[in-house]
């Protein structure tokens, strides 16, 4: 060691020995830096503890931050729909997404096994739906990130275990996303909301109704939601009722698919063309590009048309699975 080090120096060095955290330790030799002396001596030592300043910035940039954080919970929207999965801790969210998707997420007996948001495919008819599977809804705490993505959704199942008084896990859910200024939209028109409310559709979902007496559970969860929401018993285990939870899930969606097709040629049914509902041949013309709808003339209709072919204007309203052949 160079003999001619200052108090001052060996007063920073004794400080960066003490501080634990990254950035305690980055200002500490930071202080190291501006007085060590400077001449031949210390040369080595200062090239040192340039490089161990390289290695502790380097560190913070790899501890996850708060924008890391909130990073985990911008999941890319894939398919015809993303819907998130809720619900409390051990409600099976994991175990749904497992079973019906083509993806996989932890599944376990204890609580929060879910630490951060996972997306899987369903499959459909021929649609594929995003699901997305997240940590559980916590009364004290909130992700950075999760309301967002919530609130970007295009729709929500909400899980509830019919062995836990399904009815308070319900009333818990509502509430949480009320303190989220969500509005859940089930039966019935869509309420008018304040600004900064958004409004999503959702499924409630009784999951566990392979266990003894769950399906007496659902009946009360079922009496006290039904006139507000449309509702399903489930076993995400053993598989349960899923054909009829997906042609809930595409119902609650508001969605069609129409087809498009070439004079002289058959529709590919393989492809649909998805709008919401309410949807006009014009919509049906924008989806595939905006020249197209600009020049179009008209369309002929098989399907929803008063006969195969009829010739239609573009404010006309396409329904589920019309065929519509665009002219330009
Ligand atoms: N009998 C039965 N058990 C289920 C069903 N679905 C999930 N479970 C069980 O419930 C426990 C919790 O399941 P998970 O899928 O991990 O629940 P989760 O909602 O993802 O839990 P967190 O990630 O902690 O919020 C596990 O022991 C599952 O095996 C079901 O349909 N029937
Ligand atoms: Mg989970």
């Amino acid at each position: 060691m160079p003999a001619n080090l200052t108090p001052q120096y060996l007063e920073a060095e004794l400080k960066f020995k003490q501080v634990k955290t990254t950035p305690e330790k980055i200002k500490a030799l930071e202080v190291m830096m501006a007085v060590i002396p400077k001449h031949k001596g210390t040369e080595r030592l200062r090239g040192q503890l340039k490089s161990r300043m390289a290695k502790l910035k380097e560190d913070l940039q790899k501890r996850p931050t708060v924008g890391k954080a909130e990073q985990a919970y911008n999941i890319k929207r894939e398919g015809a729909a993303q819907i998130v999965l809720l619900g409390l801790p051990n409600s099976g969210k994991s175990s749904l997404l497992s079973q019906i998707t083509n993806a996989s997420s932890e599944v376990a007996d204890y609580p929060f096994t879910t630490q951060k948001p996972i997306p899987g495919m369903m499959k459909f008819e021929n649609l594929q739906i995003q699901l997305v599977d997240v940590p559980p809804v916590q009364l004290d705490h909130i992700e950075p990130g999760f309301p967002n993505l919530i609130r970007n959704a295009d729709a929500l199942l909400l899980l509830v275990d019919l062995t836990e008084d399904p009815i308070f896990q319900m009333e818990i859910l509502l509430e949480e996303l009320n303190g989220m200024r969500i509005k859940v939209v089930g039966k019935g028109p869509i309420p008018s909301l304040e600004v900064g409310w958004v409004s999503l559709p959702a499924l409630l979902i009784g999951n566990k109704c392979d266990v003894k007496d769950a399906m007496d559970a659902y009946r009360r969860l079922e009496s006290h939601f039904r006139d507000a929401s449309p509702i399903l018993p489930i076993s995400a285990k053993e598989r349960m009722n899923f054909d009829e939870l997906k042609k809930e899930i595409y119902q609650i969606l508001n969605i069609l698919r129409v087809y498009t097709k070439i004079p002289g040629k058959e529709p590919d049914l393989t492809e649909p063309v998805i709008l919401k509902k309410g949807s006009t041949v014009g919509d049906v013309a924008l989806s595939i590009h905006k020249d197209f709808a600009a020049k179009l003339r008209y369309a002929k209709i098989w399907g929803s048309g008063k006969f195969d072919g009829q010739m239609v204007k573009r404010d006309f309203l396409v329904n589920e699975g019309d065929v519509i052949e665009l002219h330009i």
